[in-house]
């Protein structure tokens, strides 16, 4: 049994009363024996659910799509866990191609008139995105959402809906299999994956005191959740890539090696630098071509929460993994929260946000259920840094305690915000301060709710805060 569904099995009794919806999420895993039957039902019943035609073969399932300017339609395509054929028919008047990087399908370019298969599958359950690879077309909308796992057919049920929300396709799933689905979602948090980011990266210290960081920016097989392995751009090999910390006053160099297939250079976000430092070019440098490196060196200027990140085709370089939390001293307690006995700070975790790219819909590089819990003792003091690296902004939620923000981009408040629900805008970076107040295990999730959870259960940027008493 994972060490999260021990933890919940005990602390069941406290949450019962406290949260319903945890509850719910999180209740279906002890009856394992009605879950091992439900599943069966399932699996053998959504791919004939899922076929336009009568299929009597489970991995038949068909969907039509069309691919216009600039419009992919229907934009929610869904498929059962069985996998099945996408059938692309290009009805506009230029090429267009259509892609699913989380799952690393695509087909290339199909003229007008023509239409090309797509085989999916099986694959996990969850929530894709699609879109025309094409320079351009995407931004102008040709994006859509593969949904894979017990819904129907997207060409009837969502034709004419432009907004493509999962939440109004109806399901052919009974509610029992939804339950048993969700709950074996819920069962494997939190998922055992190859690779850990987001880990201090220790320095060279040099003769004059220097603290060199060595960074390699380079290709990598990530596993964002579990069996789902993509190609992540990486520094380092992980993602997200490793915290640099140092102090006020620290002369700092970065040493960067590029073995990407692309040229690349590297911006400190919210970081002060000399011009020549701020990683544009070709503005500020020349880019570092593959096989070549570049020396970042400046003088730390803190305190600060920023980032370091690709500035170089950043739009697939930095959604795909090329970025981490670059940081300076620590952020000061406001007095009127050391008042309210927020003294010390006994935990600090970083919550790096993705959305797009190969990486896709993540929290420090994992989606669940292979996001990593936080565990704190009722009374302590959580310092959580969360910095948005995606294309897209997402209201951050932890069920309890109610957090007080002390610092935008890395700039200390001189009075706190409250906030359960915090708006985090793609580069910003809010610093939050946590006190746990009740034990149990508390839901922690981006409250966009097609980035957390859909019929078929908890995926996506979700993870969980468990206060042991
Ligand atoms: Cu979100």
């Amino acid at each position: 049994m994972p060490y999260f569904v021990r933890r919940f099995v005990v602390t069941m009794a406290p949450m019962a009363k406290e949260d319903r919806s945890v509850l719910g999420w999180f209740a279906f895993i002890v009856s394992v024996t009605a879950l091992a039957l439900a599943m069966f039902g399932l699996r053998s019943g959504s791919a004939s659910g899922a076929t336009g035609t009568a299929a009597s073969s489970s991995a038949s399932a068909t969907v039509d799509v069309t691919l216009s300017e600039f419009k992919i339609s229907p934009q929610m395509i869904s498929l059962p866990l069985t996998g099945g054929t996408i059938r692309i028919t290009n009805n506009g008047s230029m090429a267009h191609n259509f892609s699913v990087p989380q799952l690393g399908l695509k087909v290339g370019d199909i003229n007008p008139g023509d239409t090309t298969e797509l085989k999916v599958g099986p694959v996990a359950a969850g929530m894709y995105d699609a879109l025309c690879e094409i320079a351009g077309h995407a931004a102008n909308g040709m994006k859509a959402s593969v949904m894979i796992g017990g819904t129907s057919t997207g060409a009837s049920s969502t034709g004419g809906d432009s907004s493509g929300a999962a939440a109004a396709t109806p399901t052919t799933m009974s509610w029992q299999q939804m339950d048993a689905m969700m709950a074996d979602v819920a069962s494997k948090f939190p998922a055992k994956t190859a690779g850990h980011g987001g880990d201090l990266l220790p320095p060279k210290v040099l003769a004059d005191g220097t603290k060199e960081f060595d960074l390699e920016a380079k290709i990598v097989k990530w596993e964002v959740s579990p069996g789902n392995f993509v190609d992540a751009w990486t520094y380092n090999g992980v993602v997200p890539a490793p915290e640099i910390h140092v102090n006020d006053g620290d002369k700092v160099r970065i040493v960067l090696k590029n073995s990407l297939p692309e040229s690349t250079s590297l911006h400190l976000h919210g970081i002060q630098v000399p011009n020549a430092m701020d990683g544009v070019d070709p503005y500020t440098q020349p880019p570092i071509q593959p096989g070549k490196s570049f020396t970042y060196e400046f003088v730390a200027k803190g305190p600060a929460v920023g980032i370091y990140h690709s500035h170089h085709d950043a739009q697939l370089q930095v959604p795909n993994g090329l970025f981490g939390a670059f940081t300076i001293d620590e952020m000061p307690i406001p007095q009127v929260l050391k008042d309210k006995g927020y003294t010390q700070v006994d935990k600090k975790v970083n919550m790096v946000l993705n959305d797009a790219g190969t990486i896709g819909l993540s929290l420090n590089g994992k989606s669940f259920p292979a996001t990593e819990p936080t565990t704190i003792r009722v009374g302590q003091v959580l310092e959580v840094n969360y910095l948005n690296e995606g294309l897209m902004a997402h209201p951050m939620h932890l069920h309890q305690p109610v957090g007080w923000i002390i610092a935008k981009d890395g700039v200390p408040l001189d009075a706190p915000m409250p906030g359960d629900t915090i708006l985090v805008a793609p580069g910003e970076r809010y610093t939050v301060l946590y006190k746990a107040v009740e034990p149990g295990v508390w839901a922690w999730h981006c409250h966009i709710l097609n980035h957390a959870e859909t019929s078929t259960g908890m995926f996506g940027m979700v993870t969980a805060l468990i206060v042991e008493e």
